[in-house]
């Protein structure tokens, strides 16, 4: 009997660290995919996203769901918006997967979006901040669409007024570029924003974004001696306009959007970069429990410091875990399956590194801003938190 009794305390406690396996789906794998910038121009951002998800995946099979391994397929699109959309075609139709978590870019999205809500197969865009991701979209219905990004008709309204109220200025600059979604949709926000808040725009200037040499649209731009500046780009952009704008002597503040917001682009903007500010979606000084813990456990796994982009990914995981845990998949019925997790996704409330979290009506994001600055560094300072309307 004591033999015994040994025996199953020995396989239970194996069992509880080997992640639980009893429950309602005991002995099951889910499959979920994930379509980022792995490569391209969003490969500034793709990595950190990569990296969250595979830390909130260990985590989670530690635990399991309710008896259940969590299998997630990541693949890279290369920033390419048909490559988005054939990645996300393979991910629903071969791997056959439950959900995904992308893609990185709003750019991409504009192709693997509507794949993925033709296939009526839910998706959470975990940095899509552009206009017509959810709720209203230019494709048509898109209600197997999520976001837990911080769209940018939120955040650049909040980070221009706590700029003008640091700064005062009168005229501003804008500097955007023309191919890009993102890019685009945040200049409209910008110019939008100018007018109501009555800042005089004195210059605009556009570039694909592939551009690297901005001598020429800053020596313009400058010409004009604006007070501030702006600049809604991606990738390499952000940072090599700012590094140009210091070049040829300007001093003034700088503001940006959603693409400042990555620990990349604060390292290559340098000591340039210092007081470039943005309104973000999260802050790693925020000292919640469930932030301390995902910092520290990011910090011991890949020896740095997370950023924006790698806590949106690591909840878009735990929202997708805290929707199957409740949506009693049959996992014989892959169709009614990812409708059931689609209607549990809209009520799904858990506290995350971004804060207490549940999706809007219009499956956004309602949740405080950051309005954060550049160190100089690598990293940010937080200006202020602006909480939503
Ligand atoms: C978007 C973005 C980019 C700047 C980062 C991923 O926010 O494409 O919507």
């Amino acid at each position: 009997m004591i033999v015994c009794a040994l025996i199953l305390a020995a396989c239970s406690k194996k069992a509880s660290t080997a992640g639980s396996t009893a429950g309602k789906y005991a002995g099951k794998t889910i499959q979920l995919g994930a379509d980022l910038s792995l490569t391209g121009t969003g490969s500034i951002y793709g990595p950190q996203q990569k990296n969250g998800i595979e830390l909130a995946e260990s985590e989670i099979n530690a635990q399991g769901i309710d008896g259940a391994k969590l299998n997630i397929t990541i693949v890279d699109d290369g920033s390419d918006q048909n490559q988005g959309a054939q990645q996300f075609q393979t991910l629903i139709q071969q791997t056959m997967v439950d959900g995904i978590i992308g893609p990185t870019l709003s750019n991409t999205a504009v192709g693997a979006h509507p794949v993925a809500q033709n296939l009526k197969t839910p998706v959470i865009a975990p940095s899509n901040t552009g206009n017509g991701i959810v709720g209203t979209c230019p494709y048509g219905p898109c209600d197997y669409i999520f976001r837990d990004s911080l769209g940018e008709a939120t955040a650049v309204p909040a980070n221009v007024t706590v700029a003008i109220g640091k700064y005062h200025p009168a005229t501003i600059a804008l500097a955007y570029a023309n191919d890009d979604k993102f890019s685009s949709d945040g200049a409209a926000i910008f110019k939008t924003t100018f007018t109501a808040d009555n800042l005089n725009l004195v210059d605009t200037e556009s570039f694909p974004k592939a551009t690297t040499d901005f001598s020429s649209f800053v020596t313009k731009m400058l010409a004009k001696k604006p007070d501030m500046v702006a600049i809604s780009a991606v990738g390499g952009v952000p940072a090599a306009y700012i590094v140009e704008l210091r070049r040829q002597g300007y001093t003034g503040p700088i503001v940006g959007g959603n693409g400042f917001n990555s620990s990349a682009v604060s390292q290559q903007a340098g000591a340039g970069g210092n007081g470039a500010q943005s309104g973000s979606a999260w802050f790693l000084g925020v000292t919640t429990t469930v932030n301390t813990n995902f910092v520290n456990a990011y910090k011991a796994k890949y020896n740095q410091n997370p950023d924006q982009f790698a806590a949106q990914a690591y909840t878009a995981v735990y929202l997708f875990a805290a929707a199957l845990k409740s949506a009693n998949l049959t996992f014989t019925n892959l169709a009614a399956d990812r409708t059931a997790i689609r209607n549990a996704l809209e009520k799904v409330s858990i506290d995350t590194p971004l804060g207490p979290f549940s999706f809007t009506s219009t499956h956004d994001v309602h949740q405080p801003i950051y309005v954060v600055s550049m160190n100089g560094a690598g990293g940010f300072n937080l200006v202020q938190t602006v909480q939503p309307s």
